[in-house]
């Protein structure tokens, strides 16, 4: 039997564990007259309420999807932009941290943003990420651009969090309305004639611009050709780039599309009179990464950057974003923000704690049929009227079916008690958890050295890669579904 807490907390009165700290959320939907003046959304009013936890009503929510994909469907696939912009990697969900952006970045009204896509999945504020964003986005058509990431889409969102989370929180029309605004995202961004803004990088399908803005891009993003090698595609590691004789070889980390090579970004660049390529996709433990340089002007081939800090709550990675200042480059990190904690796949606290309540209840049902037994000994020994009610083999039958009930109930401890500690596991994996990575094929030692360097509060580039290394299994493209 486990060994009882060492230290029995002090009981308090339900009253008393209240922590008034803590606000509740709005428990109406957003009125619509609060939210609309005439027929403009208030960004601002919005931004507040999501803040809270505050939801809309879904007419609310398919209107601002209605406004937004009338101005996205406008632009074209490659969004031509001039001048001082932010440029904003991946925020997967993490609406918290965005308000930080927009408090390093300056307001909207100040400078234009480039938002790099996966604004969803992972994090657990992705309908907050996408609303505040399309409000912004309607108010602002030429001061706030978004391109598509490869989580925008209906593969990754519903193998992801982001169906489960707009059915959590809202419902499947929701999710459609999402899904149908996604489909309509520019695909990249053309900075100033010298940088190729996109969510993933280039493979071997195209080599112009032209070829880019010939793409019929108004849907589900394909398994492969150049939608899917701009949303998909990640550079060669550096370590493995100079050994790396062909341009593209096939990514087996995402399961789809290529890496390319340091050549290759040159190529493609020279090809097509550009400096360098920005782009997001990739976890970075400082939040971006300067890639290897061209030779011939030293600067970076390519740049990636990722906006969101302590990614899926376990990374401890810095975030940054780029300010392309009269232009110059300027990368500004900044850390978590602290956000409202969710259980993980948006559990409700009654299921988290079954399998807990289930072995208390199984151990305590166990122990006392062990006592039964006992007792049952007890009477053979003192009492006359038992031992004449039984015969000897009545009380080995007794004994056997006891027993038998013991063997059971032990059987029901251990089910409850692996699945309390499956749950345990969760907790601590945060956003990892949501694909099943509790199935990783590794050893056990491995895994245990890992999740013991994740569960540790250190923020070293040892323990960002244990998350990286946890992690991975969900990197890949899931399978698509035959139709
Ligand atoms: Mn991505």
């Amino acid at each position: 039997m486990a060994a009882p807490p060492a230290v029995m907390a002090e009981v308090k009165s339900v009253p008393e564990r209240l922590d008034n700290g803590v606000q509740a959320p709005p428990l109406h939907p957003l009125p619509h007259n609060d939210l609309f003046k005439g027929n403009k959304v208030q960004p601002e009013v919005l931004r507040l309420h999501l803040l809270k936890e505050g939801k809309i009503t879904e007419d609310d929510v398919c209107r601002l999807c209605k406004d937004a994909m009338a101005a996205f469907r406008a632009e074209p696939n490659i969004i031509k932009l001039e001048g001082n912009v932010n440029i904003v990697g991946d925020i997967h969900g993490q609406y918290y941290d965005l308000m930080k952006v927009f408090e390093i970045g300056g307001k909207v009204e100040e400078v234009p943003y480039l938002f790099l896509g996966d604004y969803v999945d992972r994090g657990t504020f992705s309908c907050e990420v996408v609303l505040y964003l399309m409000a912004l986005k309607s108010t602002h058509p030429k001061k706030v651009f978004c391109i598509r990431g490869n989580h925008e889409c209906r593969a990754l969102t519903r193998t992801f969090n982001f169906k489960n989370e707009c059915l959590h929180k809202y419902s499947m029309r929701v999710y459609d309305a999402f899904m149908d605004v996604f489909d309509t995202l520019p695909l990249c961004a053309l900075l100033d004639a010298k940088f190729l803004c996109c969510h993933g990088g280039i493979g071997p399908s195209f080599h112009t611009l032209e070829d880019i803005n010939r793409i019929d891009r108004f849907s589900e993003p394909p398994e492969a050709g150049p939608m899917c090698d701009l949303l998909w595609a990640d550079p060669t590691p550096d370590e493995d780039d100079e050994v790396q004789a062909k341009p593209f070889t096939p990514n087996t980390t995402r399961g789809c599309s290529y890496l390319f090579n340091s050549k290759a970004a040159l190529r493609f660049l020279k090809d097509n009179q550009l400096l360098s390529i920005v782009r997001a996709h990739e976890a970075q433990k400082e939040g971006f990464k300067m890639h290897k340089k061209d030779p011939e002007n030293d600067f970076p081939a390519v740049i990636t950057l990722f906006s969101a800090p302590n990614y899926c709550d376990v990374y401890k990675n810095k975030a940054a974003i780029l300010k392309y200042q009269n232009t110059l480059i300027n990368i500004r990190q900044f850390k978590q923000t602290q956000h409202p904690y969710c259980l993980p796949n948006f559990m409700n606290v009654f299921t988290w704690s079954l399998p807990f309540v289930g072995e208390k209840m199984s151990q305590f049902l166990s122990d006392a049929l062990l006592m039964a037994d006992l007792d049952a000994e007890f009477e053979d020994d003192g009492s006359a009227a038992t031992s004449k009610a039984f015969s000897a083999s009545e009380k080995d039958e007794r004994r056997r079916q006891i027993k038998a009930k013991v063997k059971a109930m032990a059987k029901f401890v251990k089910t409850y008690e692996a699945s309390r500690l499956n749950n345990e596991e969760l907790i601590h994996l945060g956003g990892l958890a949501d694909r099943g990575i509790t199935q990783h094929n590794m050893s056990a030692e491995a895994r245990a050295k890992l999740m013991s360097l994740v569960q540790n509060d250190e923020e070293t580039e040892e323990a960002f890669l244990a998350a990286r290394s946890l992690d991975s299994l969900n990197e890949k493209r899931p399978m698509m579904k035959k139709q």
